[in-house]
């Protein structure tokens, strides 16, 4: 094993405390007398981050040395949670942090708990990203993230009177993970205008000319592999008007007000993260952070390769580039314009470059997710990449009429120009023509985009162009950190902590399943658990729970399809069984808190409705003498990594609940398994694989399948649509009033009732309520219900994200990791 400290960690406790120290009196310019937690955890985390520099350096020279094949992956979203307690682990002297804060007067755990969370991200694509990183370094594969650096990340959602309420995410004041890299920077063109002329030698070359520049400003964050020096780069773009501080001309004409104004707008391009999750909605300024980031990271990534000398064709060979998303889809259009139109190369050779470097991951099905700009404004911002995006088409459709001809229809189908009024540039379809491969996220989504919305594609490219790399998540931060006592249970009968590099090794606290220590041991961690988010539910809800009642657990971002109405809904029908009871008869109940957390996009008006009846529910079941400990119902307010890293250790069961065919993946499933909870879900996304992998007795799937949804939805609109008897009588309940204003729940009840009820919930409710009832059931033999939670945990290897790197590194990227020599 790789001891970092062994060539420059800290040497003890003492000489940590020695760099805190000196930290907090010089770097921070403050007395060890007023020093709070606060400025412990800025010394600390400077402490580390010299630890780290080193390595990064190292890896950064290792990596240009050796001049291998690198992957950059680039995502609008990184979703990175905290940083310091990742970086202790990877360091491997947490210990060491400990002893050492425990001597200044610190815990550990409250001093890591001062980190804001780095929340550049929305949900499970921003996270997905993260993980990649984490298992991209441990891994050794040179590698580099590619974002931008928002002043806002995800907002602060705040519950006032049941309401969601977004307050900005301001998260810069202090963060010592990043270091600006004034020297590294790109001027980024908008507007203007081509030029058609021609060359010396009579070609026809286009000019691109006009218009306005910005800079892009350099920062990088270091990632640190586990148990590895490798330590990579992350690096995110911030903009900054071009000509400086200030526009001279402007400023010394007397237009003052004017000249602030356009460093103002220059700086605008990366202020905020779009809070929308799955959800399209093309704002200009969106489509310019978009080619902000996309041509700063290619002249980065160019830059590099040229530096190599070796002929373009060499590129792909050097270089591998993945697209998180439709997000980056100019980096295909900028490549190609600028070897075509600054380096000269011949529209075929480029083009050939281009297609073998770049690789595209779809994330989505929804038709609403599906990213379009209108012609109209790529015209405007982007003059060049229009054209180009038209010739790429032509082409295209040229190659697709020779293999079949006189098939109109096939071609309007495919066309990257939708002939809509007004026309679109239809993303997905730029990123297959100009990628290699294209990958979903899990198997179910995998077919579904060969079968639905790229199914003409596969018809042209072949099926081989199309492939499956399933979702995983880091067990260094989703295991170890976010459950420290399970991890330690899991090494004491694994033996060792491999299994953090190998998550296969899990299956070995398979052959401790009848080892009654072990199991009390296993239930009281989850116990544990669960009293320590029943404490921050009482501090931050003021609702007191009992930690022995059965937790239910929805948390992630509040969406129709995820459907958490058929979730509150369902505790709705709960509660009007529990009052219809006699009092010896609901003792018999099994006591049950339901939890939900989860943000709406701000412009998502239903989402804030779910909201806001979630919340509306729990202020009338949580206050009613008849109900007591056995039903109750919380709302997590401001749901984020760190939250996410309290929640799941402590879940029973969680929902993971999507009509069938809508969730591409889902992640937090992976993570509740792997922290000793079951789930209750749908034959959806990942949970399909999560059931092959630890068995269909070790999990609640419920609902109809992906395959008649189609078919439900017309019978929705053209047969006859009858509402669940159940759910009638919840929304009966509803519209008496139970919960508040009927009139504020309207909507919610007539997308289901009046509305063809495209998610499905009457059709779903009832093998939903059965399901639940079968979860009580489960529950009461608590025997079995550990059985089945540590036979699940065992049988989870398959999910990390480590599996799923290297399935990209084969299949995809074509990269290797590179060999680290031991320390001496
Ligand atoms: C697009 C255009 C304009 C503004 C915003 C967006 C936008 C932003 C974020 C569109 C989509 C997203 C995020 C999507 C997302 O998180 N998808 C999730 O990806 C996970 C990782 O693969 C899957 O597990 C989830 O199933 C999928 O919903």
């Amino acid at each position: 094993a790789w001891l970092k400290h062994k060539t420059h960690g800290f040497k003890d406790k003492d000489g940590f405390e020695r760099e805190v120290v000196r930290h907090v009196e010089t770097t921070l310019a403050r007395s060890m007398f007023n020093c709070d937690e606060s400025a412990a955890y800025s010394a600390c985390s400077l402490a580390f981050r010299d630890r780290l520099i080193l390595e990064w350096n190292r890896t950064q020279q290792r990596q240009t040395y050796n001049d291998s094949k690198r992957l950059y992956y680039l995502s609008l979203e990184f979703l990175m949670g905290r940083a310091l307690d990742n970086a202790m682990l990877n360091v491997g002297q947490k210990d060491v942090a400990k002893a050492g804060l425990a001597e200044l007067g610190f815990r550990i755990e409250d001093v890591i708990e001062q980190e804001h969370d780095a929340a550049l991200g929305n949900g499970g694509l921003g996270r997905l990203a993260a993980c990649f990183l984490d298992s991209l370094a441990s891994l050794n594969y040179p590698a580099w993230g590619y974002g931008l650096r928002y002043r806002y990340g995800i907002f602060k959602q705040e519950i006032i009177d049941g309401y969601q309420v977004e307050v900005p995410d301001y998260w810069l004041d202090f963060n010592p993970w990043e270091f600006p890299r004034h020297d590294v920077t790109v001027d980024v063109q908008f507007y203007g205008y081509v030029h058609k002329t021609t060359d010396e030698s009579g070609k026809a070359v286009a000019r691109w000319e006009g218009g306005e520049t910005v800079k892009a400003v350099a920062y990088d964050v270091p990632i640190p592999g586990y148990d590895t020096p490798t330590t990579n780069n992350l690096r995110l773009w911030s903009s900054k008007a071009a000509s400086g501080e200030f526009d001279f001309q402007k400023f010394n004409s007397g237009d003052y007000e004017s000249s602030v104004a356009d460093q103002q707008r220059a700086e605008t391009i990366s202020a905020v993260l779009y809070p929308n999750d799955n959800l399209d909605r093309g704002k200009e300024l969106r489509l310019k952070q978009q080619y902000f980031w996309v041509a700063a990271s290619l002249y980065d990534i160019v830059r590099r390769f040229k530096k190599t000398k070796r002929a373009w064709r060499e590129f792909p060979d050097q270089v591998a580039i993945q697209l998180n998303d439709t997000h980056p889809t100019l980096a295909i259009v900028e490549l190609q314009r600028i070897l075509i139109d600054l380096e000269g190369l011949e529209w075929d050779e480029a083009w050939n470059i281009v297609t073998n470097t770049f690789g595209y991951t779809n994330h989505t099905v929804l038709p609403e997710a599906l990213e379009k700009w209108s012609v109209g404004l790529v015209q405007h911002l982007l003059p060049r990449h229009l054209q180009i995006i038209y010739d790429i088409n032509l082409f295209f459709l040229q190659s697709v009429e020779r293999a079949f001809p006189d098939d109109r229809d096939l071609l309007r189908r495919v066309s990257i120009i939708e002939e809509s009024q007004p026309k679109m540039v239809r993303m997905a379809f730029l990123a297959i023509v100009g990628s290699h491969k294209v990958n979903g996220v899990a198997e179910l989504h995998s077919d579904l985009i060969k079968t639905t919305i790229f199914k003409d594609f596969v018809a042209i490219f072949g099926p081989d162009k199309f492939t499956n790399v399933t979702n995983g998540v880091t067990p260094r931060r989703w295991l170890h950190q976010a459950n420290p006592k399970l991890s330690e249970l899991i090494a004491s009968k694994t033996g060792d902590q491999e299994y953090l590099k190998d998550l296969s090794h899990l299956n070995k606290i398979e052959l401790h399943l009848k080892d009654a220590a072990f199991r009390k041991e296993w239930a009281a961690i989850k116990h544990a658990n669960k009293v320590r988010l029943a404490e921050h539910i009482k501090t931050t809800t003021g609702v007191e729970v009992n930690p022995s009642a059965l937790f239910d657990v929805q948390v992630k971002r509040i969406h129709e399809y995820k459907r958490q109405q058929m979730n509150i809904f369902g505790v709705i029908h709960r509660y009007l069984t529990l009052k219809s009871l006699s009092p010896e008869e609901r003792k018999k109940y099994q006591p049950r808190v339901s939890i939900f957390g989860g943000k709406a996009a701000p412009g998502y008006w239903m989402a804030k409705q779910i909201i806001h009846l979630i919340n509306s529910v729990g202020a009338v079941v949580n206050n009613d003498k008849d109900i007591g400990d056995l039903l109750k119902v919380v709302f997590v307010e401001d749901y984020n990594v760190s939250k996410a890293e309290m929640i799941i250790p402590a879940s029973d069961i969680s929902e993971h609940i999507s009509t069938a065919g809508t969730e591409a993946s889902g992640t937090s499933n992976m993570k509740f398994v792997l922290n000793g909870g079951l789930i209750i879900g749908t034959c959806d996304g990942a949970n399909i694989e999560i059931t092959r992998e630890i068995g269909e007795n070790n999990i609640f799937l419920f609902g109809n399948l992906a395959e008649d949804v189609e078919d439900l939805r017309h019978s929705h609109t053209y047969g006859s649509h009858t509402i669940d008897p159940d759910l009638a009588r919840v929304f009966e309940e509803i519209e008496k009033g139970t919960f508040g204003d009927s009139k504020d729940f309207a909507a919610l009840i007539t997308a289901v009732r009046d509305h063809g009820d495209y998610y499905l919930v009457s059709d779903d409710f009832h093998s939903y309520i059965e399901t639940h009832a079968l979860v009580d059931e489960a529950y009461k033999n608590q025997e079995e219900w550990i059985t089945k939670c540590i036979t699940s945990v065992a049988r989870m290897g398959f999910f990390t994200s480590d599996r799923c790197i290297n399935e990209y590194a084969d299949g995809i990227w074509n990269i290797e990791p590179l060999a680290v020599e031991p320390a001496s």
